[in-house]
């Protein structure tokens, strides 16, 4: 089967029929990204969060579809509903896949998190032009450009630095965004967003330079509006 893709015959239009473990990629009802809208929130449905992520060390890939950055430390968590799940790896989208009352941003990075029974929580952190980040710094600096580029060193980067001080989320069940589009994803996607500069960004978007699915139906999903 020929692999996916972000344009053309395997674009997202096709992932459902590309394979038959995509099916959820066309028939899925939960599906995200989504648009997430101030209006339609709500307190307290979902019970509280709470993120514990901290100084880590990473190794950075380049899987041909976003430059992720595997964790080897077991210490970053996000509690949700009383269970606990571990940060395995990040990775970025360029432009963001999650829109907010409609604004799109200049990239979106997800924190892949799962807990004991593998089931995922996914915390979304939207990026708008602005300062240098220097908690992203030793990522964007070297990203890799190509699938054999990767250097094997640790990178530390330091997590609790990146996130936004205000913790308010948009809490939601959802996808994966990418094949296999797997459904029953926590999705926690931050309000505030962070800033990076027009450098850090373009260095992202010179490797990818569109890497994010269309939106998806919200299909009546409550969108729970909370704080940690
Ligand atoms: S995303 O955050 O919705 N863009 C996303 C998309 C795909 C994955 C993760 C997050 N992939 C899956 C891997 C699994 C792995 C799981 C959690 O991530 O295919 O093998 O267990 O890391
Ligand atoms: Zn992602």
């Amino acid at each position: 089967a020929p692999h996916w893709t972000y344009a053309g015959a395997t674009g997202p239009d096709h992932w459902g029929a590309m394979d038959p473990r995509f099916t959820a990629c066309g028939k899925g009802k939960d599906q995200s990204p989504i648009d997430l809208e101030s209006r339609d929130a709500k307190s307290g449905k979902n019970g509280a969060f709470h993120i514990a992520y901290e100084k880590t060390d990473v190794a950075l890939v380049n899987n041909g579809h976003t430059i992720q950055a595997n964790v080897k430390d077991p210490n970053d968590t996000v509690t949700l509903d009383g269970d606990t799940y571990h940060l395995a790896q990040f990775h970025f989208h360029t432009p963001s896949e999650h829109t907010t009352d409609g604004q799109r941003y200049k990239l979106e990075a997800h924190f892949v998190n799962e807990d004991s029974n593998k089931r995922a929580l996914v915390v979304g952190v939207l990026v708008r032009e602005g300062k240098p980040n220097p908690g992203l710094a030793p990522v964007f600096s070297q990203l890799p450009a190509s699938e054999e580029s990767a250097s094997n060193q640790p990178i530390s980067v330091d997590l609790a630095s990146v996130l936004p001080k205000d913790h308010r989320a948009f809490v939601y069940t959802g996808s994966l965004t990418t094949p296999p589009c797997t459904e029953g994803v926590h999705w926690v996607v931050l309000e505030q967003p962070i800033e990076m500069s027009r450098e850090q960004i373009d260095s992202f978007a010179r490797i990818f330079h569109a890497n994010n699915r269309p939106l998806q139906k919200a299909n009546g999903r409550e969108i729970d509006d909370e704080s940690e």
